[in-house]
């Protein structure tokens, strides 16, 4: 239908949650029920940005803490064109992280100054340790203080499919939603 916009869908949470595996079967789901749909990812480490991103996630480089901050902020604002464009032509995308990881990683890291955390099951990428990602999961739920986001929680200790059917159910109620509020800017 013409003038429809596509719903901005921002899956956020801590590491191994499960936001990659949801955001892929969401964008699968909503495709097969006939709607525009696409999967986007912070950081994109595609770019040149996302490069250095993805270096200093495997300890391969180090930065200092604003430098790599804004290099997320930037790794965001070089998709927002985009991100706009397909937004306003009816494409709705399922985004695997956004500026509240920004926020919630950057802040738990000003939080800790000694990173010694003993590793539980995680990856070996930065960030990947129980205590920091406690850190970040407090940050996320003060972001979802702002209630103007329509933030849902969900449980993600349940299984695949359940979790499935529930992202899913949401997400076409966001997709209607959205449909009646123009796409605006976040913090603004
Ligand atoms: N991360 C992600 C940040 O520190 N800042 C950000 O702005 C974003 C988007 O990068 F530890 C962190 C969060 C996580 C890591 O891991 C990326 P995944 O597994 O690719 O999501
Ligand atoms: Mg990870």
């Amino acid at each position: 239908m013409a003038g429809r916009r596509g719903a901005l869908i921002v899956l956020e949470g801590m590491d191994r949650a499960g936001k990659t595996t949801q955001g892929r079967k969401l964008v699968a789901a909503l495709l097969e029920a006939g709607h525009t749909a696409e999967l986007l990812r912070f950081p994109e480490r595609s770019t040149e940005i996302g490069k250095l991103l993805g270096s200093y996630l495997e300890k391969k480089n180090n930065m200092e803490d604003h430098t790599v901050h804004l290099l997320f902020s930037a790794n965001r604002w070089e998709q927002v064109p985009l991100i706009k464009e397909k937004l306003s032509r009816g494409v709705t995308l399922v985004v695997d992280r956004y500026a509240f990881s920004g926020v919630a990683f950057t802040s738990a890291k000003e939080l800790s100054s000694v990173e010694a955390a003993k590793r539980g099951d995680f990856g070996n990428e930065r960030y990947e340790n129980n205590v920091f990602q406690e850190k970040a999961l407090q940050r996320f739920y003060q972001l979802m203080k702002d209630d103007s986001l329509n933030w849902k929680t969900i449980d993600a200790s349940k299984n695949i499919e359940d979790l499935h059917k529930e992202i899913y159910s949401l997400s076409e109620e966001t997709i209607q939603m959205a449909q009646e509020t123009p796409v605006g800017e976040l913090w603004k």
